[in-house]
């Protein structure tokens, strides 16, 4: 394919192989360009990541690149090979072939599901069964189909509540579930119950068991059931009694991907599920009216909502919502659509605008609009940047609706930042502080590094038929699903 940045001035040709061959050039100042972009490219970012993940923690679930060995943590209960599950289909997408065959090989041999342990029944969900279906769909290997399978009904236990909302951990070995010790008052959070449908979905019609569509089914007819105040979703749900237990509401973290499984649900269904584009549709309509705002610099933005009070704040995790809500204006009524799509531009333009402004153009974890701040984190604790995908995500949606080469520019403004700033010896690393040239690393390559951040620059370069908008849906671990008119083995040749 044909990778155009800025103003075409420098042009250069990739093989879908994943090698970077070079255009007779005229001008040496274009190769020079050129060996630049090669040097960077996010393939050799791609293989340089997993390179070092495989040689130093393999088998753990991330890789600490400055101290070279494992991370477990405490989010998946005892499952390991977090990297490896989130890696495979941005591996297989990219050709990256032996790689890809490493990290089957892993998952044949050494990936155990009897296991036992705290698990965040979300991140299970996004990561494991997301990225095993995927793996399964792009190529029919039966060994990513069973183990989605086999780990899908580990989770079905979560689901024994009073009113059917899973409660957010769950021990894999024992089925016993309970909520998050820092959620108010034993609640359930609204972006991981509600960021379930798009797996459960497939594992239904994979399995031939009705049971994963049942349950997330009965996630929605509670949400239907309760009284919204002013037409928002609060992000704490107790699933004890079915009613909201704190009235805060977010774009960003704890709601986030709600709204975005809403939107995908409905295209997932080959636009049949008209309950979640409708469900979508209002919930979009009560944020434009109560949190979207214009701050005195005109950038748009998505405030958060306390009880009725709002916090002018957006979270990097809000920044999905540029795409989210282009994709959304793509299927909006004729006189939605510009709209949303102006809505859509505006925000993705403020979440750049806070990578602009920092010295390292990597942007914080949350920006401010207050005090005469505009899209700049004011707090020492929001200052850092763990190599998220949610704006990158958000330039890749665009691109494909709107073919704007400035999504191009800015897309490539992040390579180049990540290569400066979080490239080190043994891998990529989250920074502590973006407002200083010279930062600090968190020394963890976060497994969403190698799942989202690195395929959404992919994708943001390639052809619009590489996993099309029509035939696919990313979940929010960007492992992508088949729409349900796609055959399992589509192609991405
Ligand atoms: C990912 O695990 C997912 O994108 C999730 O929806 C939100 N956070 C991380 C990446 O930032």
């Amino acid at each position: 394919w044909c990778v155009c940045i800025g103003t075409c001035t420098n042009m250069l040709l990739c093989s879908p192989q994943g090698k970077v061959n070079v255009l007779k050039l005229k001008f040496r100042k274009l190769s020079v360009l050129l060996s630049t972009f090669i040097q960077f490219s996010f393939l050799q970012m791609m293989k340089f990541a997993w390179d070092n993940y495989k040689q130093y923690a393999l088998g753990k679930n991330e890789l600490r690149p400055l101290t070279k060995n494992g991370h477990i943590g405490n989010m998946f209960g005892g499952l390991r090979g977090a990297t490896v599950v989130d890696a495979l289909d941005t591996l297989y997408i990219m050709e990256l072939e032996e790689e890809f065959q490493e990290a089957k090989k892993w998952v044949e041999k050494s990936f155990d599901l009897n296991v036992n342990g705290e698990a965040s029944l979300f991140e299970v969900n996004i990561r494991y069964i997301g990225g095993l279906l995927a793996a399964y769909y792009l190529t029919g290997e039966e060994v990513f189909k069973s183990k989605a399978l086999e780990l899908g009904e580990k989770l079905l236990p979560a689901f024994n509540t009073p009113t059917g909302i899973p409660r957010g951990v769950i021990n894999l070995g024992s089925g016993m579930s309970w909520s998050w010790g820092w959620a108010s008052a034993g609640s359930s959070i609204l972006a991981e119950f509600g960021t379930l449908h798009l797996e459960f979905l497939h594992l239904s019609e994979l399995s031939g068991n009705p049971v994963f569509a049942e349950k997330v089914m009965n996630i929605r007819k509670v949400l239907n059931r309760v009284e919204k105040p002013q037409g928002l979703y609060p992000n704490f749900l107790s699933p004890v009694t079915g009613n909201w237990v704190q009235h805060h509401v977010s774009i960003g973290g704890l709601g986030d991907s709600f709204y975005e499984y809403l939107i995908k649900s409905w295209l997932m269904s080959d636009k049949k599920d008209s309950e979640a584009k409708k469900m979508y549709d209002d919930a979009l309509e009560a944020i434009e009216k109560h949190l979207v705002k214009k701050s005195a610099g005109g950038l748009t933005y998505i405030a958060e909502w306390r009880g009725g009070i709002l916090d002018h704040k957006m979270g990097h995790l809000a920044c999905f919502s540029g795409g989210m809500i282009a994709l959304g204006a793509e299927h909006a009524g004729q006189e939605r659509k510009q709209h949303y799509m102006d809505l859509a531009t505006e925000i993705t333009n403020t979440c750049h605008e806070s990578y602009a402004r920092s010295d390292t153009k990597l942007g914080p974890e949350a920006f401010r609009f207050d005090a005469g701040t505009e899209a700049m984190a004011t707090r020492l604790s929001e200052r850092y940047y763990i190599l998220r995908p949610e704006v990158v995500e958000s330039y890749m949606y665009m691109w494909r609706l709107t073919h704007d080469p400035k999504y191009r520019q800015w897309g490539w403004e992040v390579v180049k930042a990540l290569e400066k700033h979080c490239r080190v010896e043994a891998g990529f690393s989250g920074i502590r502080d973006v407002y200083t040239t010279t930062p600090t690393h968190d020394n963890m390559q976060q497994s969403f590094f190698l799942a989202e951040t690195l395929k959404y620059l992919y994708l943001l370069f390639c052809e619009d038929d590489v996993l099309s908008l029509d035939d696919w849906v990313f979940n929010t671990e960007a492992h992508p699903l088949p729409v349900n008119h796609t055959n399992f083995k589509a192609s991405v040749q």
